[in-house]
């Protein structure tokens, strides 16, 4: 359908955790709308979101994928996100240039690591949110203890729309609150349509009606008073209020169902069609100016076959074919060839799309990901998206000599199109380190490099990203003074460092001039800074950057014909250290989160192994003979893991782990560290 308003159209985000069943629910989505004829299968690889081979090997997604159905006239955009922790650069483009998250959540496991950080972004972002419990049909599936941990861990202000008729395997079907009807298990058919609700439910059926009728009333004045008069509101002006309400981000409607057996679509795609705003109530906060055609790149797909993919999202339009507009990044011209609707990797030409849709062309010359393109030339600032620095860095060599040039251009292709990907040279030893958020992102890089760069690299294992922070006060004062003969050199500072709260995650590092009376000429004062700041690059203890810092230069001294920027930035530097040695300085590790799902019969050795590697059990999941293990592991001790994983398991485990948080290493352990730092310090020096 070509839609030519932008009221007709709904933008969402599919996304949430690793393996809840998001592509799945996607392609039931497609195939109840009629826009497939058969539910793919993630086990089959025929799903039409995770069309890559390396998806198919791996039965996950690894990249965003843009599909559409349409559903009562509406079209309905959606971006398939991968769970994975590896992948979020995607998953965090996509909810920039949609109105709506669909979050998806297992009625297992409900609230995961990665459900919160969507949902974080989704509040940073203000978009409107389903959430979707999927999974109803598993073992252990509780709707009602996904819901309470929804209210609690994410927002109280989520809200039953559907209820599960039946639980775990007895899982029959679904109530819809809304329009107050049943829609039962189509085992993987088309869902039939509306059907009367069990007389055996009516009383939990009704309770929940009220909750959800009260919460709707809530937002809205006008039908909190018809309520309150006892008026039996209509099931359209409910649903008005609720979009309203959604639209705002009052509330958030918690639908149900089975992705793999297509219950609870009906439904959903009424409720993104009624619930989610469309462009035209919400539209973008993205930039462009005082553009007549604008459209914001947020993906980039490198086809084998079709070349670059570049999609985008219409800021301005309409766009049609064969339009030529301009990067303000590069200020070259870039023509529009096709446009074309994406379905996956199947694509449809389309003559044009109006604002707020999304699409896609083939072979820009030189556009990136993130890239907003103008008509004219108007100085835009393209929407900065904050993706997450890559923690796990692996030293990297290609098997051939004389390969190195050919890896390194490959491997900058792949950061094109993932920017939390990089490759730079370690300047103490002289490798090349590629650097990631997980190490299956890393290793997705290099089975990649192999496929389309024909390039074999080796891995080695990767170097534990430790760092150092304080815990306490300090002050120290240091002049650096040579005043023999000819012009010398004075600077002298004193300063305070203090520990920053929340130093391991947000804001690392600040400098506070608190200098009274010009004792430092202001010109010297970004010196001591600069002295600071290269101290801090290499600590004391461990030789690791220095985080969590607060520097206050108090006072000071300068000489007025011997001080110099050199001089005050010695004297910092300096300050710095001897102030450090007196602030309790502490080591900090990379904690990760490991999920191993390995057979019932090895779980005694895994979770002893676990142990050992100062593991901590999170919790346990049994399903189907196989038991998924959550633990928080420090890197330190997990570098090497799946080589022990296959011989516990006989090759039957698997594993996928993500960075956490840091944590201060344990005193024994540390004192290991910095001692083996100490020596290699010394056999350098020597
Ligand atoms: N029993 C059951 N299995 C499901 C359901 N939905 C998905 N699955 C299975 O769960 C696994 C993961 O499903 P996916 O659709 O790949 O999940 P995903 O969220 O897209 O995973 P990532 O993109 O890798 O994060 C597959 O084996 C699916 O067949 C469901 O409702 N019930
Ligand atoms: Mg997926």
């Amino acid at each position: 359908m070509a839609v030519t308003e932008p009221g007709k159209i709904r933008n969402i985000a599919v996304a949430g955790h690793r393996g809840v069943g998001k592509t799945s629910l996607a392609e039931a989505l497609l195939f109840q709308a009629g826009k497939t004829n058969r539910l793919g299968t993630i086990e089959a690889g025929t799903t039409a979101a995770d069309w890559d081979d390396d998806e198919h090997k791996r039965q996950m997604s690894l990249s965003g994928a843009l599909v559409h159905v349409d559903w009562h006239e509406r079209k309905i955009n959606l971006v398939d996100c991968p769970g994975d922790a590896g992948f979020q650069a995607d998953t965090y483009a996509a909810l920039r240039v949609v109105e709506g998250a669909l979050v998806v959540v297992s009625a297992v496991m409900g609230v995961e690591v990665n459900t919160a950080r969507v949902w974080k972004r989704a509040d940073e972002y203000e978009l409107s949110r389903v959430v979707f419990v999927n999974m109803l049909d598993r073992e252990r599936a509780d709707f009602f203890r996904v819901l309470d941990a929804l209210r609690a861990q994410l927002s109280e202000r989520c809200v039953a729309v559907h209820l599960p008729i039946g639980v775990e395997h007895e899982v029959t079907g679904i109530v819809d609150l809304l329009h107050m009807c049943a829609y039962m298990d189509p085992s993987g058919g088309k869902e039939g349509g509306p059907q009367p609700i069990p007389d055996s439910l009516a009383d939990q059926v009704q309770s929940y009606r009220e909750k959800l009728l009260d919460a709707v009333v809530e937002t809205n004045e006008d039908l909190m008073a018809r309520y309150l008069d006892g008026e039996e509101l209509p099931a359209e002006d409910v649903a008005h209020a609720l979009k309203d309400a959604v639209t705002r981000d009052e509330l958030y409607p918690v639908a149900c169902g089975v992705a793999t057996k297509n219950l609870g679509t009906t439904a959903l795609l009424d409720l993104l069609v009624e619930g989610v705003p469309s462009p035209a109530r919400k539209g973008t906060t993205i930039e462009f100016g005082d553009a007549k055609q604008a459209v914001f790149v947020f993906k980039t797909i490198a086809d084998p076959f079709a070349g670059r993919i570049s999609c985008f999202r219409v800021l301005a339009g309409p766009i049609t074919g064969d339009t030529t507009l301009v990067d303000p990044r590069t200020h070259a011209k870039e023509r529009l060839g096709q446009i074309l609707l994406l379905n996956g990797k199947e694509s449809e030409p389309v003559e044009s799309l109006c604002v707020g849709d999304l699409g896609a062309v083939a072979k820009l010359k030189d556009v990136v990901t993130g890239d907003v393109l103008v008509d004219h030339e108007v100085p835009v600032e393209p929407p900065h998206i904050d993706f997450p620095e890559p923690v796990m860095s692996f030293a990297i060599t290609p098997k051939a000599k004389g390969d190195e040039e050919k890896m390194a251009t490959g491997l900058r292709r792949l950061s094109e199109e993932d920017p939390t990907l990089s490759l730079r040279r370690d300047p103490q030893t002289g490798e090349q380190l590629l650097s990631g958020l997980t190490q299956m992102q890393v290793e997705v890089a290099v089975d990649r490099l192999k496929s389309r760069f024909h390039v074999d690299v080796e891995l080695h294992p990767p170097r534990v990203p430790y760092k150092e922070t304080i815990r306490k006060e300090a002050r120290a004062r240091h002049r650096y003074k040579k005043q023999t003969g000819g012009r010398g050199q004075f600077g002298d500072c004193e300063i305070v460092i203090e520990p920053m709260q929340n130093g391991d995650e947000g804001q690392t590092y600040e400098f506070v001039d608190k200098i009274v009376g010009g004792v430092i000429s202001q010109g010297y004062r970004p010196a001591v800074d600069k002295g600071v700041r290269e101290a801090m690059e290499h600590g004391e203890l461990a030789g690791a950057p220095v985080h969590g810092i607060r520097v206050l230069l108090v006072d000071g001294m300068e000489h007025s014909v011997d001080s110099s920027e050199m001089a005050f930035k010695i004297a910092g530097s300096m300050a710095f250290k001897e102030a450090y040695q007196k602030a309790d300085p502490v080591l900090l590790e990379p904690i990760m989160e490991i999920e191993v799902t390995v057979p019932d019969e090895s779980v005694g050795a895994v979770n002893g192994d676990l142990n050992s590697r100062r593991g901590r059990l999170q919790g346990m999941e049994p399903s189907g003979g196989m038991t998924t293990i959550k633990a928080e592991v420090p890197m330190a001790e997990i570098l090497t893991y799946s080589q022990a994983l296959t011989s516990m398991t006989g090759g039957r485990g698997d594993y996928h782990m993500q960075f956490l948080r840091y944590e201060e290493v344990p005193v024994h352990v540390a004192q290991k560290i910095i001692e083996q730092t100490k020596k290699e310090r010394e056999e350098a020096k020597a």
